[in-house]
């Protein structure tokens, strides 16, 4: 199964390395030809190299948008090398056998991510490149396929006796269609964003492994981190300032407060999100981002430790400062200032990334979720509530104050897995519950939460006291409301729309506690 290497095509868009490679596949006695550019890189270097005109008969034309698609490069490509028609036909025709394919495409993700214009992005579109490589990877039984600069040097220590193996070109070959895949899928994804289809069945789903982790979510799972390529600042895009390389977990919550925190835009307040288990332990806005800070981890200071903050604005000294005085396992800001920077890098297993800016809660975009067998996908949940009416149903109306409270409790239940309930007084979460089967317990443990909190910061009464409850769904019986109640909220803000909304209507009303419907629900699970 060994095939003896006697010519090679390279043709790459990323020259990085090709000289050394093309040197020690000349230094083997392989035949070398290539295209336009990559000829002239190596033709610079002083390797003996044919351009693939030669192969061709045919000159490099339209730009460059015909340069290897012709039966001589492809016949060379696709023919069983012992069948007797495909040698006569070889033959005839003058083609040319070729042993060893080495490729990289257009750049098309990077012009998509620098955000190159229409035109640009099509002319990247790479066709002569991804035809070669499924030719020769369909053909792997004789030739062998490189699309990774990171794997010359396999190569090299493949073709150390001057031939291949069967199961090498298997590989390599393998590892050719999941890039002309991902390829594809990136080119799919870009229409979709440039055309605005937003519904998943337009749209293919795909990403490039960017990193693989030590481990997933536990230690005996396996795991990598795929990017789609969207262009969304996010946990995908964002530079690691300093810290250990991220582990599976920390991408799931730095995801979860990110897009949090992101929902309360910088220009109104500062506002700080504090994740663990991919739940708000606290969420605040203030006048300043250390007293942001300060207040989301009130709400939960024992859950907060080891902990993954996220901040809508540039993360500052003042706040660097009061971050480290606790065991914080990521930050995530849109960007960090250098005077913060020095007082993060005293703690050196702390985890820094600077995102580049906040993601627009607006935009659709997709999530996914394995099933199995399947993919669930969905557009993103991007409702806002500053976008919907919202509808009094009591006979009290909300306080402004109130109505800031609910809006401000709405906004993080929405980010809060389901069933979720949130407390929030003075742009402020005064108790989370999350994840509960049943929501009553849900409002019961985001009172507990709360009364724990004012123990802890040795306050006389809960900031549950006063306070507006949200609940992501509707409040099926009265009994969710009444425990709420019972905690002291006094405005509440939920989507409507129970068989029961009447019952809990009346018991607000009996309460003089005032509610408001959203009519948008936001399931998390
Ligand atoms: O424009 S193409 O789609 N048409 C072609 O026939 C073709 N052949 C190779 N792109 C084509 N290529 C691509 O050119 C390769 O995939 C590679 O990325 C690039 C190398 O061109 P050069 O050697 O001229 O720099």
């Amino acid at each position: 199964d060994e095939v003896r290497i006697q010519t090679a095509l390279l043709s790459v868009s990323d020259k990085a390395g090709i000289v050394e490679l093309a040197r020690a596949l000349d230094a083997k006695g392989v035949r070398l030809v290539s295209t336009g550019g990559t000829h002239r890189a190596l033709m610079a270097a002083g390797l003996p190299v044919s351009d693939v005109s030669e192969l061709t008969g045919f000159p490099e034309v339209m730009d460059g948008r015909v340069k290897t698609l012709h039966p001589g490069v492809h016949g060379g490509l696709l023919a069983i090398r012992d069948d007797a028609d495909h040698k006569a036909a070889m033959e005839t025709h003058g083609i040319t056998a070729i042993d060893l394919v080495v490729i990289n495409l257009y750049p098309f993700e990077e012009v998509r991510a620098e955000g190159g214009d229409y035109p640009t992005t099509v002319e990247n579109i790479d066709i002569g490149g991804p035809a070669m490589i499924r030719a020769s990877a369909k053909n792997h039984a004789y030739v062998t396929i490189v699309t990774d600069p990171g794997d010359y040097s396999t190569l090299l220590d493949e073709i150390a006796n001057g031939t291949t193996r069967y199961a090498f070109r298997q590989k390599m070959a393998a590892k050719a269609y999941a890039r002309t895949a991902a390829y594809d899928a990136a080119i799919s994804n870009w229409f979709s964003e440039a055309l605005d289809l937003a519904m998943p069945r337009h749209r293919v789903i795909g990403g490039v492994l960017k990193e693989e982790m030590r481990y997933g979510e536990n230690p005996h799972q396996k795991a990598g981190f795929y990017v789609t390529g969207e262009k969304r600042p996010g946990v995908a895009t964002a530079t690691l300032l300093q810290g250990k390389q991220l582990s599976y977990n920390n991408i799931n919550d730095t995801d979860a407060a990110f897009e949090l925190v992101a929902e309360f835009l910088p220009d109104k307040a500062p506002a700080c999100a504090i994740i663990k288990h991919a739940n708000p332990c606290g969420v605040a806005t203030a006048p300043s981002l250390a007293e942001a800070y300060r207040r989301a981890l009130a709400c939960d200071s024992t859950s907060a430790f080891g902990g993954i903050i996220a901040l809508n604005q540039q993360l500052d000294a003042e706040t660097a400062e009061e971050i480290v005085k606790l065991f914080t396992e990521v930050i995530i800001a849109p960007s960090v200032s250098d005077e913060a920077k020095a007082i993060i890098a005293r703690k050196p297993n702390l985890r820094l990334l600077a995102a580049g800016g906040l993601p627009d809660p607006r935009t659709p975009g997709l999530t996914a979720k394995t099933v199995a067998g399947g993919l669930l996908v969905q557009t993103r949940d991007n409702g806002m509530v500053e976008d919907l009416e919202l509808r009094v149903v009591t006979k009290r109306a909300p306080s402004a104050q109130e109505l800031e409270d609910m809006k401000f409790a709405f906004k993080v239940a929405k980010h809060v897995k389901s069933n979720a309930v949130v407390y929030a007084k003075d742009g402020q979460t005064a108790g989370i519950g999350a994840g509960q089967m049943s929501r009553v317990d849900s409002a019961r443990i985001a009172a507990i939460k709360a009364e724990e909190a004012a123990k802890a910061l040795g306050l006389a009464a809960p900031l549950t006291r006063g306070s507006a409850v949200a609940s992501e769904a509707f409040l099926p019986f009265a009994d969710g409301l009444l425990s709420a109640i019972a905690a002291g909220a006094t405005a509440v803000i939920q989507p409507g729309g129970s068989m029961r909304d009447d019952e809990v209507i009346a018991a607000a009303n009996e309460h003089d506690v005032a509610m408001v419907f959203t009519g948008m629900r936001h399931f998390r699970h």
